[in-house]
């Protein structure tokens, strides 16, 4: 019997721990915080910590794990969000023991091929339409839509068999710990500086994302952004089959928009999908999604009512940067689930207009310092709510921003945003904040939000 190392017991680890024990390895699951603490921030980890099988299972929380323990076990399995830098990481790779991350451990443990889908931005809602393109087709008998999306992938690999499909949303974390890993298709779908903070250089982030076609061979599928020269310049070393997407140029194999409509190619014989207002994501960020998922299905063999199905079925993630109406010439977007300052920053950095925000909800502790950083670039001003309102001023103070003011309640804070937004702005909710402090979950919270929005204009 092995003993694993399992750092991080959040969804990743915990899901690792699962797996690994139904396999009858020996776990240790270690994690820096406390067992209160993780369950906090993620409730749904709650019943899986609780039904994990006692047998062959050590847990050691609340601290920065010892390197002594290495002596007793035979390799690592990290989460993303654990820092390879740690002292029982970098000793490890000093003693040749394995490190592996989730995503490598989850593809050595399947026969299941992967969809694998990579980017700065976008990945979510690519990751959700190509899922969703592969659960309507027959060829499989489960697609799953997995990874950083927020399901890790190891949950599923002992059900799973070569007749399902991964359609996994990989971010630059996770491609830092991959060493076989190898998806059948892949695609990376731009590129910019993110992450730095972890990963340094841009070089070191470009290098990681380019891990996602480093095993790939001729047999192999990636899916090539032609608008982003980033992403052309790191893709040359491929050795995969390379197809492109592209918004404004033709292309012989691939994807492309010709006259309103999307268009697929191969072997330059054209086919059309659908026309761009008939998609049921809108703008023209979600044009490249939806470019990227159709060059991704098409090639990997699904036929084109189904991917055109789909395409129009499709309204986005909920909760999500989700499009709620336009009303007087003003975009309404819903970012309830922007639940943290990272997945605000996210929303901000999508965000091509002047923007009102509304942030502010339940009390994590959080530094706003980085969100204010995004929230001076894009935001023409601030309505702020619920228990953080003013730590988010005190921040913001700081940096010099004071365009923002205090409300009470939703009704107040959509009405003020009404009043404030003119024509050819956004107004985003994305509190950066989980939403406990006045609701169940993000989810009411951003229904009540999408209410007042659609329920009467200015
Ligand atoms: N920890 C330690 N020791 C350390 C550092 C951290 O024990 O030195 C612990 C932390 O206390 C924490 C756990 O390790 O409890 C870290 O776990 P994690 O952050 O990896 O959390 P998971 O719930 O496993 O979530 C991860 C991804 N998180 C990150 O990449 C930061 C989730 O992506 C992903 O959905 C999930 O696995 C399932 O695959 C989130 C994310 O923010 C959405 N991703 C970034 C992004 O999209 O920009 C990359």
């Amino acid at each position: 019997m092995k003993t694993v190392l399992v750092i991080g017991a959040a969804r990743s680890g915990v899901a690792v721990a699962k797996t690994l024990l139904e396999r009858n390895e020996a776990v240790i699951l270690t994690d820096n915080r406390d067992m209160e603490a993780i369950v906090k921030e993620f409730p749904q980890v709650k019943d899986d910590l609780k039904s994990l099988p006692a047998k062959h299972l050590k847990t050691l929380f609340g601290q920065q794990i010892s390197t002594d323990v290495l002596n007793d076990v035979d390799y690592l399995v990290t989460s993303p969000g654990v820092p390879p830098t740690i002292p029982v990481i970098q000793k490890a790779y000093q003693i040749g023991l394995p490190v592996l991350g989730e995503v490598e451990l989850a593809f050595r443990l399947t026969k299941t091929p992967f969809i694998a889908i990579t980017g700065t931005n976008g990945k979510t809602t690519t990751t959700t339409l190509t899922g969703e393109i592969f659960k309507h087709f027959d060829h499989y008998r489960h697609a799953y839509t997995v990874g950083n999306i927020g399901d890790p992938i190891t949950r599923y690999v002992n059900e799973s068999n070569e007749k399902d499909i991964y359609v996994a949303e990989i971010s630059s974390f996770q491609l830092m710990t991959t060493d076989k890993f190898c998806p059948v298709a892949a695609t990376i779908l731009n590129l910019s500086p993110d992450h730095l903070d972890r990963h340094k250089t841009l070089e070191n982030y470009y290098a990681a994302k380019a891990r996602i076609f480093e095993n790939q061979t001729a047999q192999n599928l990636l899916v090539i952004n032609a608008d982003d020269a980033d992403v052309c310049q790191l893709s040359q070393e491929a050795k995969a089959h390379k197809v492109f997407f592209s918004m404004n140029q033709v292309q012989d194999n691939g994807s492309f928009v010709r006259d309103g409509m999307l268009t697929i190619a191969k072997e330059g014989k054209h086919w059309p999908v659908c026309r761009v207002d008939e998609l049921g994501i809108k703008g023209p960020h979600n044009v490249m999604n939806a470019l990227a998922a159709i060059a991704l299905s098409f090639f990997m063999g699904v036929d084109i009512p189904t991917i055109k199905q789909v395409l129009i079925q499709f309204k986005g993630v909920e909760h999500r940067q989700e499009f709620v109406a336009t009303v007087n010439g003003v975009d309404y977007i819903n970012d309830s689930k922007g639940t943290n300052t990272n997945a605000s920053i996210t929303a901000l950095k999508a965000m091509t207009k002047p923007t009102v925000l509304i942030a502010g909800g339940y009390d994590k502790n959080e530094d706003y310092t980085e969100f204010i950083t995004f929230v001076k670039k894009k935001v023409k001003h601030m309505f702020l709510i619920g228990d953080t309102a003013h730590n988010i001023a005190d921040a913001a103070q700081k940096q010099g921003f004071s365009n923002y003011s205090f409300v009470d309640d939703y009704p107040e804070a959509v009405a003020k945003s009404k009043e404030m937004a003119q024509t050819g702005d956004v107004v985003l909710l994305s509190p950066a904040c989980a939403s406990w402090d006045m609701f169940d979950n993000y989810e009411d919270r951003g229904d009540l939000f999408k209410t007042l929005v659609t329920s009467s204009g200015r």
